[in-house]
């Protein structure tokens, strides 16, 4: 058996330890928290979970804002050993209700915001004993609704966790851009591993950080960047509620104090898009970029705009954080960056022999934060978890000095007349254009039934281009095969919840 050990305790208890249980744990719009105040809310309700009959293992699906009581029911079921599910704000209760069925959840969790979709949820899903709502959320279910402020009033029990290194801790979502949701399931100890490697060693996150991220906690970017790696260093988050815009996101970090600000490509360019004053960030000491590749043109556009640097990378749900990142002092724009420390890296062909540098294939990852698997998914699990490595479906290339670039999702690769395009390439090629504020390129289908780049362009403000400007441009600067065939231009991309572009949805309307 794995040492005893337990994420919350680690997370919380250490500054208590410390006698640093003044400083500031969780601000922002839904209020301070100190680390004393955080760790009394958290045991108080660990007894009050356990005190309604939540068992270790049993799984609590979080239907929460980011909030103060999103941090304290995420916190306090690790603590007694149960497993806390976040899933995304934006479900329909139809799939609210899959989930709930799918992780056979005895708990639902909500707050006020969701409580209507939460209500209809919970009436189809037999197994659910409990929701738990949190301040201000009134719900009515088929099954009892406990108050979440009754369970902070609950006496600390001072039971011991008996969780271990190994034990299961909770669980994420993920269902990539396809494919139908499943539960990626995280140990314990993978908290300690992020924070100890991203964490420490690329974020540099010290006490007196600060952090605001545009993607919410319940995805896998947002957790850590709002919960774990906060609490871990003894620093602070800044927590908002409401959905991220460019403007109030501007807005909060110079309310609260931002040092570090999280966002993916698509955040950012909105960012610029929103014509933020330059001074808007001007307490960020950095910025990191995850989800999708950020664009070389958007990273100098960005830097020189608000003069914060922006350290891309790749993280995935199934790893739990970033393995593969940009440092600071060693920024190379256009690339995802070198391996975080603690992660092996390589790349595959299709016959699995390892390739050379400048050579594409499949990029495969190795390192401890790896989740334990997929709940109740053996096919997709041995197609992914492959012995000690996790094949992340991407297509990358490493040059000779090690840095990783991608060339898009393995599955996002097309050709054009016979030849292998990398939507990357060319979308770089159309970002290096004035007009040009985001593109896609996806792989639609010409009269002949021939595959051919097309590309989808939002375009920026006070600088027009035409289709055929934009297919010259490209003809220009890229070998010509690889020149988009068509250029549409759209007001936004479509976007999954967690900001990712529907390349799906795009190719599905190139194709029609
Ligand atoms: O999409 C990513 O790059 C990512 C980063 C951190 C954690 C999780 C994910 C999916």
């Amino acid at each position: 058996m794995s040492e005893p050990f337990n994420a919350c305790l680690y997370l919380l208890d250490r500054h208590l330890e410390r006698g640093d249980g003044d400083r500031l744990a969780l601000t922002g719009a839904g209020g301070d928290l100190t680390y004393a105040r955080l760790h009394e809310r958290v045991r108080r309700t660990a007894a009050g979970l356990r005190a309604i009959g939540l068992l270790p293992e049993q799984r609590v699906l979080m239907f929460m804002a980011d909030s103060p009581d999103f941090v304290t029911v995420f916190l306090a079921a690790l603590r007694i050993g149960a497993i806390p599910v976040p899933v995304s704000t934006m479900l329909h209760a139809d799939g609210l209700a899959e989930l709930l069925r799918d992780s056979r959840a005895r708990l639902l969790a909500v707050t006020p915001e969701f409580t209507a979709v939460a209500a209809e949820a919970a009436a189809a899903a037999p197994e659910l004993a409990g929701v738990v709502a949190a301040d201000g959320a009134a719900i009515t279910a088929p099954v009892p609704v406990h108050a979440l402020a009754d369970l902070v009033g609950a006496e600390p029990d001072g039971e011991r966790p008996a969780t271990t290194a190994d034990s299961p801790a909770f669980w994420l979502y993920t269902s990539g851009t396809t494919g139908t949701p499943k539960a990626a399931m995280h140990r314990h100890a993978s908290v300690r591993v992020v924070c100890e490697t991203y964490g420490a060693q690329v974020l540099g996150i010290r006490p007196g950080d600060r952090c605001l991220s545009a993607a919410k906690a319940f995805f896998a970017y947002g957790l850590s960047n709002s919960l774990l790696f906060p609490l871990w260093a003894g620093a602070a988050a800044i927590l908002e509620p409401t959905p991220s815009r460019p403007d109030l996101l501007a807005e909060r970090a110079r309310m609260f104090g931002a040092t570090l600000f999280f966002a993916g490509p698509t955040f950012f360019a909105n960012m610029l898009r929103a014509e933020l004053p330059r001074a808007a960030l001007g307490g960020v000491r950095l910025s990191a970029s995850a989800g999708e590749p950020l664009p070389a043109a958007l990273y100098h556009r960005w830097t020189e705009h608000f003069g914060v640097d922006i350290l891309d990378g790749i993280g995935m749900t199934e790893m739990l954080h970033i393995f593969l990142s940009n440092t600071e002092g060693a920024v190379r724009p256009g690339t995802t960056g070198r391996a975080v420390p603690g992660y092996d890296l390589r790349i595959l062909d299709e016959e699995g022999r390892e390739v050379a540098p400048g050579t594409p294939g499949t990029l495969y990852v190795r390192g401890e934060s790896t989740a334990t698997g997929y709940w109740s998914r053996y096919a997709a699990s041995r197609q992914v978890f492959q012995g000690e490595w996790l094949c992340t479906g991407d297509t990358y290339v490493r040059d000779a000095d090690g840095y990783y670039v991608c060339q898009g999702r393995t599955g996002d690769m097309l050709k054009a007349s016979g030849m292998w395009v990398s939507p990357a390439e060319v979308e770089t090629r159309l970002l290096a254009h004035p007009a040009v504020a985001q593109a896609v390129v996806v792989a639609g289908i010409d009269t002949d039934g021939l595959e051919k780049p097309v590309a989808y362009v939002v375009t920026g403000t006070g600088v027009e281009a035409t289709e055929a400007d934009l297919v010259e441009f490209c003809r220009a600067g890229l070998p010509s095969f690889k020149r988009p065939r068509r250029v549409l231009f759209v007001d936004a991309l479509p976007t999954t919840p967690t900001g990712k572009v529907r390349r799906v949805e795009l190719r599905a309307h190139a194709t029609g």
